[in-house]
This record gives C-alpha cells, sequence and structure tokens, in this order.
C-alpha cells in the first residue's frame, strides 16, 4: 500500500504510526478527495463571476458555453493564465523581498544581513551593465537594487525589464520581442493578467495564451533576480557534501526544520541557531540544534551551507511524525496549512513568519528584515523550549538518508570546467556533447505530487536517461527526491551512467578534486535557481552563435502541482525548450488551448510541451527530442 503513494522509504516507517496516532495525511485526503472533479481536471469549470459557477460538457451533450457566453477554448485559456500569474507572484514576491534586502543592506539599514559574496555582486552588476569603476560596495549593491526594482516599476512598454534582457541570447529576445511577450514589468504583466480574464474582457484563446507567455517571463525575471541578488547576499552555492531524508533528524538535538521558500529568514535562523547551540545543550539536547530543511528553504540552505535535507514537498508532514522535529519555522510557499494540526499532535512549534502567509492553529512570529536577528532568537527559543516538552516515547526517526553532493551553481559547474581548460572553460562541455559523449541535458524541476507515487517518476526517469549518457540538473522538489534516492552521490554515477557520461564526470570530478566523478544528478538549488540552468544553457548558445531552441536541451517536470510550476513550466517552453509534463495539465479540455501549447508553441518559439504520464515512454521521448536537435545542429 504505502509504496503505491510513495517511494521514499522513510514513509513506510512513518505512515503506518500516522496511522496509529489517527493523524492524516496528504495521502489520505487524497483517498478521500476520490473521484475528484473531473470538469476541475480538464480546465472547464469557470469561476469567474457569481453568475457561474459553469462547466463545459466535454462529451457536447450538455452546455457548450457558460452564462456569458464564453466557451470551453476561453474558460480553459483563462484557468491557465491566471495559474501563470498566481505563479509569476509567488517567485516574484520573493525576489522583490531579496531586492528589498540588497538595498537595506546598501543604506546600513540591515544588521543582519552583509554581502557575502563581493565578487558576485560585482559580476551581477556588470550583467546589468551598471559601472561600478571607483564604487565601493555599497554603492554597487545601491545600483544593482535599483536596477532590479525598475523590474516592479517600468511603465515604458516597450523597454523590456532589465533582468531579462540581460539573462537570454539576442535572438530569443529578438523572437519574443517580435510575439510581443517580454515583460516590461512584472508586477504590471501579472496584473494585466488579472484584467484581462475578468468576466466580459479578453475571450481570444490565442491572446490569452500570449498574455499568460508574457507573464511566464515576468515569472523568469523574478527567478533570475531573485537567485543572483540571494548569491551576492547569502554567497553563491559550491559544492558540499551533505545529506537528505528524514534520518538527518538527530534524537539528541533541538531539531529546527526550515520550509518554505525565502532564504531571508532561514539564514538568520541558521546563524542565530549557531549562537544559541549552548542554551539547546543546558536544556538537554546534547548534539545541540541540529536545522534541516525541507522543500526549497531547504534547497536554498543545502546548496549554500551543505544544511541537511529532511524532506521535499510531499513528506513535510512525515517530518512532524517523526516526533522529534521541536520547531518548524515556515515563510511562503508549499507549506500545507495540515502542518499547524499536525504539529499540535505533537510537540512541535508550528512557526508562520511572513504577515501575508498565516495558518491557523500556528505561532505567529512577525519577520522583518529590520528586525531579523531578535525574530530568530525568538524562534530558536520557542524550539528549545518545545524541546523540554518532547516526549521521548514518540520519536521514530526513520533510519534513512542518502550522502548527498550539492552546489553546483552556474561559478562552480564553469569552476569544475575551468579545471580542464582554465582558458576557455565552456569548451570541454561543448566538446563532449559534439562528440557525443554526453547527448544531451536534462534540467529536472517541480514538485511532488499525490497523482504520482513520491519521487518514482524522477528516480525513473533518470536512471534511463543516465544510461542512455543524458547530463542532468536538477532543482526543487526534483532536487530533493534524488538527493533522498542518493542520486546525488559518486556512487550513482558510477552505477548509473552510460559509459561515455560516466567517463566525462569523473574526468571533470576528478580534476576537480573530488576524487571521483561527479554526482550523477547536480543539484542547482531552489525553484528560483532554475535560472542558473538557463544562465549554462545561455552561454553554450551564445558561445556555438545558436539559440536556446537548437540545443539539445529538455526540462521535465514529472510530478508537478503548483500553479509555479504552470509559470516555470510555460517559460521554458518560451524560452525554446521542450518541456515534459508528467502529471495531466488542466488544459485538455480545450482542444485549442492544448493544441497552442503542445504544437503551434515549436513553430512560435522551438519550446512546447510534452505531455507523458509513463515516466519510462516520457525519458524515451525525451531521447529522441535530444536527437532530434543533435541532428538539427549536424552533431
Ligand atoms: Fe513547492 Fe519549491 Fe513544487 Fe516543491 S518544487 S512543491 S512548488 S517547493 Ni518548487
Amino acid at each position: 500500500m504505502t509504496m503505491k503513494l510513495t517511494t521514499d522509504p522513510s514513509a513506510a516507517t512513518l505512515l503506518p504510526i500516522a496511522k496509529k496516532e489517527g493523524v492524516s495525511t496528504v495521502w489520505d485526503r487524497h483517498r478521500a478527495m476520490q473521484p475528484q472533479c473531473g470538469f476541475g481536471q480538464l480546465g472547464v469549470c469557470c469561476r469567474i463571476c457569481w453568475k457561474g459557477p459553469c462547466r463545459i460538457d466535454p462529451f457536447g451533450d450538455g452546455p457548450q458555453r457558460g452564462i456569458c457566453g464564453a466557451d470551453a477554448d476561453t474558460i480553459v485559456a483563462r484557468n491557465v493564465i491566471r495559474m501563470i500569474a498566481a505563479g509569476a507572484a509567488g517567485h516574484s514576491e520573493h525576489g522583490r523581498h531579496v531586492a528589498l534586502a540588497l538595498q537595506g543592506v546598501a543604506e546600513g539599514r540591515l544588521p543582519a544581513y552583509q554581502i557575502r559574496d563581493e565578487a558576485k555582486l560585482r559580476a551581477v552588476a556588470a550583467k546589468l551593465d551598471i559601472c561600478t569603476e571607483g564604487q565601493d560596495i555599497p554603492a554597487i549593491a545601491a545600483a544593482v537594487a535599483k536596477a532590479t526594482l525598475e523590474d516592479f516599476q517600468n511603465q515604458d512598454h516597450d523597454a523590456p525589464c532589465n533582468w531579462i534582457e540581460a539573462s537570454l541570447t539576442k535572438k530569443r529576445l529578438e523572437r519574443l520581442q517580435a510575439l510581443h511577450v517580454l515583460p516590461h514589468n512584472i508586477d504590471a504583466v501579472i496584473t494585466q493578467i488579472m484584467g484581462r480574464t475578468l468576466v466580459g474582457c479578453d475571450a481570444d484563446p490565442v491572446n490569452l495564451i500570449l498574455g499568460g507567455i508574457k507573464g511566464a517571463l515576468a515569472d523568469f525575471d523574478g527567478m533570475c533576480l531573485a537567485t543572483e541578488l540571494s548569491d551576492a547576499l547569502f554567497g553563491t552555492p559550491s559544492p558540499v557534501i551533505t545529506a537528505a531524508n528524514l534520518g538527518v533528524i538527530k534524537p539528541d538535538a533541538v531539531n529546527i526544520a526550515v520550509h518554505g521558500h525565502n532564504p531571508l529568514l532561514s539564514e538568520v535562523v541558521c546563524e542565530v541557531a549557531g549562537q544559541m547551540d549552548e542554551e539547546a545543550r543546558k536544556a538537554g539536547a546534547k548534539d545541540g540544534i541540529n536545522i534541516v530543511g525541507i522543500c526549497c528553504t531547504g534547497n536554498e540552505v543545502m546548496v549554500r551551507h551543505g544544511i541537511p535535507l529532511a524532506a521535499n514537498y510531499l513528506s513535510q508532514e512525515l517530518a512532524l511524525i517523526t516526533g522529534a522535529v521541536d520547531a518548524m519555522v515556515v515563510d511562503v510557499q508549499c507549506i500545507m496549512p495540515s502542518v499547524s494540526e499536525i504539529g499540535a499532535c505533537f510537540h512541535t512549534a508550528v512557526i508562520t513568519t511572513m504577515a501575508e502567509n498565516k495558518i491557523p492553529g500556528a505561532t505567529h512570529v512577525d519577520f522583518k528584515e529590520e528586525t531579523a536577528l531578535e525574530s530568530a532568537r525568538r524562534i530558536v527559543a520557542t524550539a528549545i523550549d518545545a524541546y523540554k516538552r518532547r516526549d521521548p516515547r514518540r520519536v521514530n526517526i526513520p533510519d534513512f538518508k542518502q550522502t548527498a553532493i550539492v552546489g553546483f551553481g552556474v561559478e562552480s559547474v564553469v569552476g569544475a570546467l575551468a579545471t580542464l581548460n582554465a582558458e576557455d572553460p565552456l569548451q570541454p562541455l561543448i566538446e563532449n556533447i559534439a562528440n557525443g559523449n554526453i547527448r544531451g541535458i536534462a534540467l529536472f524541476a517541480g514538485c511532488n505530487s499525490t497523482q504520482v507515487a513520491q519521487d518514482s517518476s524522477f528516480v525513473t526517469m533518470a536512471k534511463k536517461l543516465a544510461a542512455n549518457n543524458v547530463l542532468m540538473l536538477a532543482t526543487g522538489c526534483g532536487a530533493g527526491s534524488f538527493a533522498k534516492h542518493g542520486l546525488m552521490t559518486q556512487e550513482a554515477t558510477l552505477e548509473y551512467a552510460g559509459d561515455s557520461l560516466k567517463a566525462v564526470l569523473t574526468a571533470i570530478g576528478t580534476s576537480a578534486g573530488l576524487n571521483g566523478p561527479l554526482p550523477l544528478v547536480l543539484h542547482m538549488g531552489s525553484c528560483v535557481d532554475n535560472s542558473r540552468a538557463v544562465q549554462v544553457a545561455v552561454a553554450v548558445a551564445d558561445k556555438l552563435g545558436v539559440d536556446l531552441d537548437q540545443l539539445p536541451l529538455v526540462a521535465s517536470a514529472p510530478e508537478a502541482m503548483s500553479e509555479k510550476a504552470v509559470a516555470i513550466g510555460t517559460w521554458s517552453v518560451a524560452l525554446g525548450i521542450p518541456t515534459h509534463l508528467g502529471t495531466m495539465p488542466q488544459v485538455t479540455g480545450s482542444a485549442k488551448v492544448t493544441e497552442l501549447l503542445t504544437q503551434t508553441a515549436k513553430d512560435l518559439l522551438g519550446g512546447y510541451f510534452l505531455v507523458e504520464l509513463d515516466p519510462n515512454l516520457a525519458a524515451d521521448k525525451l531521447l529522441e527530442v535530444i536527437e532530434e536537435r543533435r541532428k538539427g545542429l549536424g552533431i
């Protein structure tokens, strides 16, 4: 039974305990929800006004138009682009927080933060075409923050956002400009989507989807700036050995799980935890304070500091069922509201921190960058207090954890390649792609979903692509899956990589001082860090003088579920990348929208969605796409 729900081995220990304790989990609620609404699954349910809800009969027997006259194509297109707007809002709001923090640091207003990576800040300034000559670090930070915040303020429709302009190939920018889908202002584009999808507004599915693509590109812009400015503030990831899965929770420590997405809080919690370690020991925790990560906050601190990852999305509740998490500190996104109730069944303090993200039953500690240290101290003190109430008889920490070598940002990938060719670091990668040792590159991203046995599609696809010599990058909960299942190890490379891929990964890893191959899948970070993978691709495309849609590059979200994944997938397509979805997107009620996203997009953008629920077949299809792209390049 358990294995149908999840392939995470720690669930086998914890789900029976959840049952015994009377705790319902995401899988119980999924079962209780069956059968799920077919209209919703097809995307043909419209709740945009109060004359509704309306739904279109997919079999053609009942109504083919809503009460206002909107047909299935209009309804589906409106629904999907509202999802994109929500995803873009989430990522770019995260980015805005980071940009404002950078501005605060530049102005000396935020004692909890500093520029940890000055070289990265300078590189970002250069990328944005900001002159830094004779400028000190605060001045550069101020100029970078200003240029970034313009992406939320610019009112000139013809001037694309600064970050997107600095982040794509020239050819791609021209192509997107010709389609009028380059965003000029993240906030404005999101607002436009909400406005044009009101009752009685845009009804043309093509026009709506183009508006959605613009929104998705605004999402990309927000992700680029979130990643790069976080690196400047908190450090650029470099390879670090850590561990993943619930076995990283320690029985004799005050365990604090940091969960959500935004590193502004978790970075300070990590720092303060170090300072308060002694207090935890005094409270009886002989191993002091142990920070573990969940979801993308987990990925952020994992790739930067080697903090172990306890769980990806679907196992967040299981972390609490171990009975050994003393505080779960959450910021924004992907936090199941159920965690406060489960926390209350145990002794766990579930702490919300963002004014706009509260959960009934949770403790709220308001987090502001200005007073970050005080909030973090309060959070850590709350965890130590909770630890004192922990019932050791209810502690069940599964004995599962896997080593994970993580932290492959652009700089570390290029750095590793530079050990083979210092003058032209990309050359060894390009050579190996050209000679076929590496057939292509696949970026795995996105969530877990109860529609799929947790992690199974990620793992199945990765093993098949590896055997066929595809180099793999991962972010988000996909990266969490691979880390938990041991695919971010050197052993996995030796076991699963095809011969030529193995040889390349070994050559790079050995020359970079890793004493063996690079891990089978390279962990690039959180979901906003998908922008890192694009940066690598853009560098390769620029060097070859081609555009992104010519590269043997594919993306896959085999277990996608969030609206953010809809936004990411759509910009991936807009950048020219064939993008696989392993869960059914809620658009199939419109043949027109489905065709636009899976076929027309190919002509317009070079990228397109490819939906395949069977992970084995999906891997085969991506291999075919890679071979088709290679043929196009004549390699
Ligand atoms: Fe959320 Fe980023 Fe999805 Fe995971 S991958 S379930 S969006 S945490 Ni972003």
